[in-house]
């Protein structure tokens, strides 16, 4: 199987996580940011985590590739209760975090952005999004603070380090590891220890790499 994904992509994480923590081998393929070819073709639309299956078909959708390798490769691992709190409070996180994230994910050196033109692409239509990356970034302190507040909160449910709700792998964890592991990449932050703990064991059971040594 492959899984074309761009590094910094969350929804990817997701996909990439359920292989690692199942030990099932996939070949991951980056495609460049402004690669509209590529994800078109196999799903009519530009948006990645893409599985292309061993039958060659398609599957679009993060959550549902992660269920599909799930309920077909090896034993299942994943409970699909998500408790409300937490879901609120990656929301919450989610609502501004991108403020941070974005303006740095294209200084990590990062497998998508290897051309100017896919570099280019990803600025011009964040920078719609979030503002000017320059001043996003001096803007760092506002956001760590606000942050640092809400991961505490945070901190709160997360059960164990292993898994979120202290029982069973879920898909608690394909929704929160992806959020934490991306905000490795922001220099000056500090994770509660709680936290700090999840997102190393999570990082280690799912074989992917944090962002910590190169945090901006
Ligand atoms: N609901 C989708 C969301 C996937 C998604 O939004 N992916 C982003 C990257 S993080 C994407 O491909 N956006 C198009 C683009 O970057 O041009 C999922 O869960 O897989």
């Amino acid at each position: 199987m492959k899984l074309y994904v761009f590094d910094h992509c969350p929804y990817c994480v997701r996909a990439r996580m359920i292989f690692g923590l199942k030990k099932q081998d996939v070949e991951l393929v980056y495609i460049q940011n402004d690669d509209e070819t590529t994800p078109v073709g196999l799903i009519g639309k530009k948006a990645v985590p893409i599985l292309q299956k061993e039958d060659g078909s398609a599957m679009p959708e993060s959550l549902d590739i992660v269920r599909y390798v799930d309920d077909n490769y090896g034993e299942k691992l994943l409970s699909d209760v998500v408790r409300p709190e937490l879901e609120t409070a990656i929301k919450q996180i989610g609502s501004y975090y991108n403020h941070l994230l974005l303006p740095r994910f294209v200084q990590l050196g990062l497998p998508e952005y290897e051309t100017q033109g896919a570099l280019d692409y990803f600025i011009n239509k964040k920078t719609a999004f979030i503002g000017d990356f320059a001043e996003n970034l001096a803007q760092s302190a506002q956001y760590i603070a606000e942050l640092q507040q809400d991961l505490l909160t945070l901190e709160t449910l997360v059960l164990a380090e292993d898994k979120a709700n202290g029982q069973q792998l879920s898909i608690e964890d394909i929704m929160l590891f992806p959020m934490l592991r991306n905000l490795t990449c922001v220099k000056g932050l500090v994770l509660p220890q709680g936290l700090q703990n999840y997102v190393q064991t999570m990082a280690k059971l799912s074989n992917i790499e944090l962002y910590s040594d190169k945090a901006i």
